[in-house]
């Protein structure tokens, strides 16, 4: 999802593209590129790389190096609420025509998540960062450029089906960097908190 965020930078100063995420673990992360590489083949397009699956909780964009640790400072408070370990359960393939991507994503999203995305985007609020405060919608995306054919925006028709949930156990979330190297896009973590 691609919307407009409000300046994290002020002009001149060195930034980093940031934002807070959760990874899958081994087992789900290999279920997702399986399922990753079905779509590819059915959708074209081109599938996002195993190691760069995940997430995202809050996207922050460009964000001054030197407010790197205000931003740590903002999760250290969200997790200073007692945000709670869970499970996600990746349920659904959806495709979105409008910006070509098709991503995995659930029914319903599981309490634990929400709060701790509300938690997240209080705490960057009252430490003065900008984000999208759209609704959230849990989305993990498996493949960009894709041209399923499909007319309408959101849909499923003609892809493969989930026979079983892929579940996933989330224990931490973390804030990564992303950087456009030679080989494609690589998401380097840069901080992480345990939830309890
Ligand atoms: P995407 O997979 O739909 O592109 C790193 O870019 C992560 O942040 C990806 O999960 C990406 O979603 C998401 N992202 C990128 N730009 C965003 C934006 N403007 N608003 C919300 N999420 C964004």
């Amino acid at each position: 999802m691609t919307q407009v965020i409000e300046t994290n930078t002020a002009a001149g100063e060195e930034t980093v593209r940031v934002f807070f995420a959760i990874w899958p673990d081994a087992a789900a992360k290999r279920q997702l590129d399986e399922l990753a590489e079905r779509l590819e083949a059915v959708c074209e397009g081109r599938k996002v790389r195993a190691e760069n699956i995940h997430l995202t909780l809050v996207f922050l964009g460009e964000v001054s190096v030197d407010r790197l640790d205000a931003l740590c400072l903002a999760a250290n408070e969200a997790r200073g609420t007692g945000l709670r370990a869970f499970d996600f359960a990746v349920e659904e393939i959806r495709y979105w025509k409008h910006n070509h991507i098709v991503y995995a994503g659930t029914s319903g999203i599981p309490q634990e998540l929400l709060d701790l995305v509300g938690a997240l985007q209080s705490a960057l609020s009252a430490a003065g960062f900008s984000f999208d405060h759209q609704a959230y919608v849990p989305h993990i995306t498996l493949v960009r450029k894709a041209r399923c054919p499909a007319p309408s925006i959101e849909l499923k028709a003609g892809l493969p089906e989930l026979v079983q949930p892929v579940v996933w156990p989330v224990r931490e979330w973390v804030l990564v960097k992303s950087e456009q190297a030679s080989g494609g896009l690589v998401y380097i973590p840069i901080g992480r908190w345990p939830l309890a």
